[in-house]
This record gives structure tokens, C-alpha cells and sequence, in this order.
């Protein structure tokens, strides 16, 4: 089970028992042992959580106004927060940034990201491919840059990192914040160590980030040691944290070292990227709602789609809002994160998956309809005929159709209950001022 699954569930059946005695509190603290264990967080690490959790809950007095279930779930809020580390605040300053890491760890990736990054930060930033030991490396960061409005240097086969951070930094001096790419090692050994070492005498750089995949779990406590002891690290970027269930254990092994997560990489493309901000990875846990996140993401989608954010949540829901909608959630990533944000963790699965594919089947479909059916579903819902002639004029199947339709229903009773819910704009602009933030199943 994944982690923000078992904690919710098992933060869900804690505040949901009649009364919150000690036996259901250690019920409690054994399943979350186990979920924390069997998502990779050091066994130690949990022990010395769980006690405190522990005790806390049957001990300590609520605040007033604050039911002992309340009380619960924001004791494990926050040991679960202390126990992941702090929150990064990226310094927007010029500077010079180093990633260094193992092979496939997710370098040149997030060189290209942090560049963007910084750069949406109304910093110039530029980037040095300084990887001299795998051949496609040069290509690789090049093609990214170029996609992506990224100045670039690099020399295509040279091997002189001396002269390659020399002549990068002349040729990309304009800019604000420059990023280097080194190259990685199946293992941390006393070649790589040397060659960190004279990268670091000639880039100088501000921020030395180790990144760390999440897949490797709590290894990446004793990678990031290794790495510290000979190329002191100024921080760590862990990627890869949408795919990995070890993402947790991964976060609080770096945390226990002294090390600092910086960044973290949540998915291939180069926005996804975000500053470590623990209380935010643990309210998506837990399923709270992350808005600010949320909110910012919305706007850069609605601006790029051209879509008015009163249409979202317009009076009638249509065909063609449906579709908007399928397109924009697509681009705001996998739509589980974009739900889990808003504290709805556990939507029907066939919506979460936009596929290109399916949204292409979609769009024809779509243009199979008259302009009075796009406006209104109900007739199609009725008639069959109607089905059948657009699944005819689609060139698909009527399921395909049919299939549209039932996600379109869903889809369009999920509004009507944000709608219902006394208007969902206001209650997601309460929400960000801090009150009201109800924690689901506390009370
Ligand atoms: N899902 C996911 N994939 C990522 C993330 N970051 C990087 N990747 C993928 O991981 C793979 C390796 O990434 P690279 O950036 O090439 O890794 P590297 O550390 O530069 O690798 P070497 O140069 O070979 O040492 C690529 O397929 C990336 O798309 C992330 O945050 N999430
Ligand atoms: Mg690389």
C-alpha cells in the first residue's frame, strides 16, 4: 500500500473509533509502524516517531477548542514533519550550482529543470554540460536546453573539464545563475572523488546538490554521507519522488543525516520539480489540501489553455467543458496528485488516466457531435441512435462513446458536489487563509 494511502487509512479508522482510548492509540501507532516500515523508513527512525507519537497522544492535554482526535492527527502532522526535515527556501541571488550524483540518478534532468526553475524566478540561468564521461551526455543536455530556452555550453567529445568550465563560464557570464552537470559513477569511488574535487576548484560553486533518486529508500541516508564527507553538500534534490514508493524513506534518511532536501523532482518533465517543503509533502500525505500548490499550477494552466477560471465552475457543465477540463488536468500531471492536493486522495481510476490516446478518441468523438449535443448531454445519454451515429461518424466503436458519456456523468456529479459545497471557490479561498482547514475524518 502506498504511504499517503496507509496513513490516511489508518488516520481514518483512529479518529473514526467511537472512543480514542489507549488501545485503539496503539492500535493505531502498530499500523503506522508498519506502513512507515514497509515503505522504507528506517526502523529506528519509526520506533523513535512512534514512541513520541505515542505519548503525546495519551498524555498531553489538547489545546482548548481542539478535540483529542484533532489533537491525534496533528501530533502525527507534526513528528511526521520533523521527522521528513524542513523546508528550502532557494536563494534567488546570482550564483553557480553544482549537481553531482550516481549514474541515471537524475542529473541532466534536473539541471534543465533548476535552470527553468530559476528562470520563472525572473533569473537568467544558463547551464554547463561538464559530464565527460558519457559520450551522449553533451547531446542530451544540449537538446534540452534548446527545447526548453535554455542557454548552453558544452564541447561536443571533450574530456578537459578545466578548460570546459573555463570556457563555459566567459561564454555564459550574462547570466544570473548558472548550473553545471558532472558526471556520475555506478559507485561513489576515488576517480569520481577526484574529479568532483577539481570541478569544485574551477566552478566554485554556491550550492553543491547531491541528487538522489527515491527508488533507492533509506540508502540514500548513507549515500548522501558518503557523498558529504569528501564534496561537502550544501543540499540534496531527490527525483524521481512521483514513481517511487520510497520517497519516504528516501526524504527522512537524507533528514537524519543533517543533509538538506532542497529540491524534489516529481515527474520527467521540467516543471515538475518543487522546493522541499516538508509540511507540504506531509499534508499531501495525509491528504490535506496542498492549495498553494495547487492554486499556482491551476493559474499557469488556465493561462496557457486560455480557460476562464468562472467556466470551470460555470452553472452548466458540458461536453465541451469536460474535454477542456480532460486536457488541462492532463497537463497539471497525474490528476492522483492534482486530487490528493485537494483532499480527495482516492478518485475512480479510469479518470485518473488521461492518456494521449484516450484524449485523441475523445476529441474525435467530440467533433462528432452537433453543437446541440455538446451543450447538452442528456441526449445522448438517451438515445442510442444518436450514439451509434457519432461512434459512425468517429470511426470508433458505441462503447467508446459510451464510455465518454459515463465519464462525463462522473465528472459532472463531482462538480455538482464542489458546487453544492456552498461554492468551491470560497471555500478554497478560506481554506488558504488558514482557517477552516478541516483535517479529513478529525472530530
Ligand atoms: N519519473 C521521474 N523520472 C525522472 C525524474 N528525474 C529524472 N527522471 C528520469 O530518470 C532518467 C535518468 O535521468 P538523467 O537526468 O539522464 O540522469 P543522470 O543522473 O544525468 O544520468 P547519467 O548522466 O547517466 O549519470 C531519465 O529517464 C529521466 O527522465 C523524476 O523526477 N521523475
Ligand atoms: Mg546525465
Amino acid at each position: 500500500m502506498d504511504l499517503g494511502e496507509g496513513l490516511r487509512k489508518a488516520l481514518a479508522k483512529l479518529t473514526g473509533a467511537a472512543i480514542m482510548d489507549e488501545k485503539a492509540v496503539k492500535e493505531f501507532i502498530k499500523e503506522l509502524q508498519r506502513i512507515l516500515i514497509s515503505n522504507d523508513v528506517n526502523v529506528k527512525l519509526v520506533f523513535e516517531l512512534s514512541k513520541r507519537i505515542e505519548e503525546k497522544t495519551l498524555k498531553e492535554k489538547p489545546l482548548p477548542g481542539v478535540s483529542p482526535k484533532e489533537h491525534a492527527v496533528r501530533v502525527v502532522y507534526d513528528e511526521l514533519t520533523n521527522m521528513m526535515g524542513e523546508r528550502h527556501e532557494p536563494r534567488l541571488e546570482k550564483q553557480r550550482i553544482l549537481l553531482l550524483g550516481l549514474f541515471g540518478s537524475g542529473k541532466t534532468t534536473s539541471v534543465a529543470k533548476l535552470a527553468k526553475f530559476y528562470q520563472s524566478k525572473g533569473l537568467k540561468s544558463g547551464v554547463i554540460c561538464c559530464d565527460t564521461f558519457r559520450p551522449a551526455a553533451f547531446e542530451q543536455l544540449q537538446q534540452l536546453s534548446e527545447r526548453n530556452g535554455i542557454p548552453f555550453y558544452g564541447e561536443k567529445g571533450g574530456t578537459d573539464a578545466t578548460r570546459i568550465i573555463r570556457n563555459g563560464l566567459e561564454r555564459l557570464k550574462d547570466n544570473d545563475v548558472i548550473i553545471l552537470d558532472s558526471s556520475g559513477r555506478s559507485a561513489f569511488d576515488t576517480d569520481l572523488q577526484r574529479e568532483l574535487k577539481l570541478i569544485s576548484q574551477n566552478f566554485e560553486p554556491n550550492e553543491r546538490f547531491l541528487v538522489i533518486s527515491a527508488d533507492i529508500g533509506q540508502v540514500a541516508g548513507k549515500q548522501a554521507a558518503e557523498f558529504n564527507a569528501s564534496v561537502p553538500l550544501t543540499g540534496v534534490l531527490i527525483t524521481k519522488m512521483d514513481g517511487s514508493g520510497k520517497g519516504g524513506g528516501a526524504l527522512s534518511a537524507v533528514a537524519a543525516t543533517g543533509a538538506k532536501v532542497a529540491f524534489i523532482g516529481t515527474g520527467e518533465k521540467i516543471p515538475d520539480i518543487e522546493t522541499f517543503d516538508s509540511k507540504k509533502y506531509v499534508g499531501r500525505l495525509l491528504g490535506f489540501p496542498d492549495l498553494e500548490t495547487l492554486i499556482s499550477k491551476m493559474d499557469t494552466i488556465v493561462k496557457e489553455e486560455n480557460i476562464k477560471p468562472e467556466e470551470l465552475l460555470e452553472e452548466k457543465f458540458t461536453i465541451k467543458t469536460f474535454y477542456e477540463q480532460l486536457k488541462a488536468t492532463k497537463k497539471m500531471g497525474p490528476l492522483k496528485s492534482v486530487f490528493g492536493m485537494l483532499g480527495m486522495a482516492d478518485m475512480p481510476k479510469e479518470m485518473l488516466e488521461q492518456s494521449e490516446e484516450k484524449l485523441k478518441t475523445y476529441e474525435v468523438i467530440i467533433n462528432s457531435m452537433t453543437p446541440a449535443e455538446r451543450e447538452d448531454a442528456s441526449l445522448l445519454k438517451k438515445s442510442r441512435s444518436r450514439q451509434e451515429r457519432i461512434a459512425k461518424g468517429a470511426g470508433v466503436k458505441p462503447e467508446d462513446v459510451r464510455r465518454l458519456l459515463s465519464e462525463f456523468e462522473k465528472m459532472e456529479k463531482m462538480m455538482g458536489m464542489f458546487k453544492r459545497d456552498r461554492g468551491f471557490r470560497k471555500k478554497m479561498e478560506k481554506m488558504m487563509k488558514g482557517g477552516g482547514l478541516k483535517m479529513p475524518g478529525a472530530g
